[in-house]
């Protein structure tokens, strides 16, 4: 426990965390669920429930958010529904959004419902533990993990591993539940870099180790490891390599090493310099990796002369043919991740009745349902929900990406959801493209929706428009995915939303190669 003093100079976050650790609310649940969220104490309301993924929502008080971990994006249809009856209590007021980081929160939760449930979670398998506030983010794999017939590694069970560590199998860890600030981890398992290894903390990238440097006579698969890959309102700066390569039996005790580390030394006087690249910026990457090979007890081996990313990214939209004979991957495409408890219920349905009953998520936030036979495409395409969730959205709307935006977020500056919807058919009606146009909305400078790597990014700000403050945007544009990824720059700034379709328009025509509709139609 920290003294008086010590505590009297701390931050407000520090001292509320040196106070109670967040994860101790658990068993006070029951009694706020009494008291009701108006009596509560409100550090334990705003900030400890978090620790249990509970987030109390200024913008609709009384309705909390819930967000869920989904190891790998990847859930059961059993759980799905689970978590739709949920959201169905709630009737206009429940909702989910798939996030991306391929996890799913939950909309218009009463405090007085969370001990059932708990329960609910507990009976099916799911956790929110440590999803929010200062803990390790949901480990996001590879999405389409053991159905690629071309990936190199099966990210499914490292991640649930890794998961595991940090959580205490789901029941919560005191070990990583006061880290200087949140932390992103991501293994990346195919070639093409469907995790965005380098936006995170801590990410693996496969790589071959040659025989020569790794003692034995064949090429050994496993990760170069990067570091430091953060956004925030203040800075924004791809991961960096460790000069690490690490076999997969190692993953879950270089991630175990990286925390201890982050947590023990990582900068916790400052929040807006808390994040471990700023740890890295004042030690030297070489300090840092000697301080991961100490905790780890034993040295690292140097990276892999290269690694394997060297596809395009993959939206994982349609239908694909699985390593299994016979099996098929179905990419749904889930406008801007939005979903009701009706939409739910029916991707539960989806997957028992074509699938195997699992459903994965995207950090594109769309949804995968797996292993559907050859046999059932056919119906499966008869669908009403597979037609509405299409498998061949319009080239703008598939790769359509966005935050929360206003409706629910207080950092907002501007509604981005279905803003986002909106300009988007505005653009289709007008436009013809002959490839998709990854446009990423966020609300505001935390960037939870990545606007860095999209190829247009749409940042809320506020500006000026004829002596008036309106919702605006920055513009992106550059970011790149998959391999040799790079993150994208502002190129415009203070764009009033209102003049927003135009812009779009002309850069969609300038720059991406589309064609105005009437102009094709009339020639
Ligand atoms: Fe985020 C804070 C939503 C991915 C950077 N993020 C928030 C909060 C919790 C703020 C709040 O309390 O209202 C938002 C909750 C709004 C709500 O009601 O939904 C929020 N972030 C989201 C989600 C839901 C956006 C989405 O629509 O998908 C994503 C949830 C991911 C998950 O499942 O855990 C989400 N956030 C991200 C990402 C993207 C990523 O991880 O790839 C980032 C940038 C990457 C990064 O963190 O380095 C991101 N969120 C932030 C930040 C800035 C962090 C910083 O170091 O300053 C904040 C603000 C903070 O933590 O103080 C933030
Ligand atoms: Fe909220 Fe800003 Fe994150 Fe969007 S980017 S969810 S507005 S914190």
């Amino acid at each position: 426990m920290t003294d008086a003093t010590t505590t009297n100079s701390l931050n407000k976050f520090e001292k509320l965390k040196a106070e109670k650790d967040g994860l101790a609310v658990k068993a006070e649940i029951a009694k706020f669920a009494l008291l009701g969220w108006e009596a509560m104490d409100e550090t334990d309301r705003d900030h400890r429930l978090k620790w249990w993924g509970v987030f109390f929502r200024p913008v609709t008080p009384g309705k909390f958010m819930m967000r869920m971990r989904v190891p790998n994006g990847i859930l059961t249809s059993n759980q799905m529904r689970a978590l739709a009856a949920v959201v169905q209590r709630y009737g206009d007021d429940g909702c989910a959004d798939i996030t991306t980081r391929q996890n799913i929160q939950l909309r218009g939760i009463r405090i007085e419902d969370l001990p059932d449930i708990f329960e609910t979670f507990q009976a099916v398998g799911l956790t929110t533990v440590q999803s929010g506030m200062d803990n390790v983010r949901n480990i996001t794999g590879d999405a389409v993990a053991g159905l690629d017939a071309d990936e190199l590694f099966d990210t499914r069970q490292v991640v649930q591993e890794i998961q595991d560590m940090i959580t205490g199998s789901g029941e919560g860890n005191p070990e990583f539940s006061n880290l200087p600030r949140k932390f992103n981890i991501a293994i990346a398992g195919g070639r093409d870099n469907s995790v965005h290894a380098e936006i995170n903390d801590l990410a693996f990238v496969p790589a071959f180790k040659s025989s020569a440097e790794s003692d034995n006579s064949e090429l050994i698969l496993g990760f170069n490891v990067v570091v430091g890959g953060f956004f925030s309102a203040k800075r924004c700066d791809p991961a960096i390599p460790l000069n690490a390569w690490v076999s997969p039996d190692d993953v879950v005790a270089v991630c175990r090493a990286v925390l201890e580390v982050y947590r023990d030394n990582g900068l916790r006087a400052n929040r807006q310099k808390s994040r471990l690249m700023w740890l890295i910026d004042e030690w030297g990457i070489e300090k840092f990796r000697a301080q991961v090979e100490k905790q780890l007890g034993k040295s690292l081996l140097t990276a892999a002369a290269k690694d394997e990313i060297d596809w395009e990214k993959r939206d994982h939209i349609g239908v694909y043919k699985q390593k299994q004979a016979g099996f098929n991957y179905v990419g749904l495409h889930i406008p801007v991740g939005r979903l009701n408890a009706d939409e739910m219920f029916e991707l539960a349905r989806l997957a028992e009745v074509y699938g195997s009953s699992e459903i994965r998520f995207t950090v594109e936030q769309n949804a995968i349902i797996p292993n559907i036979d050859d046999s059932n495409l056919a119906a499966f395409y008869t669908e009403d929900s597979v037609k509405k969730f299409t498998i061949k959205p319009e080239s703008l709307m598939r790769s359509l990406v966005s935050c929360t935006g206003a409706q629910f977020c207080n950092f907002a500056l501007i509604e981005t959801k279905n803003r986002a919807l909106q300009i988007i058919k505005e653009l289709e009606a007008e436009l013809l493209l002959t490839h998709t146009v990854r446009i990423h909305w966020t609300g505001c400078p935390n960037s939870c929706g990545q606007p860095q790597v999209a190829d247009i990014g749409l940042m809320g700000t506020k500006t000026r428009k004829n002596g008036k403050m309106v919702e605006g945007v920055d513009i992106y544009m550059g970011g790149k995915v998959g391999k040799d990824a790079h993150l994208g720059t502002c190129v415009t700034k203070g764009i009033p939303c209102e003049d927003l379709e135009p812009v779009l328009r002309e850069l969609l025509i300038k720059n991406f190669g589309a064609k105005s509709r009437q102009l094709v139609i009339s020639h």
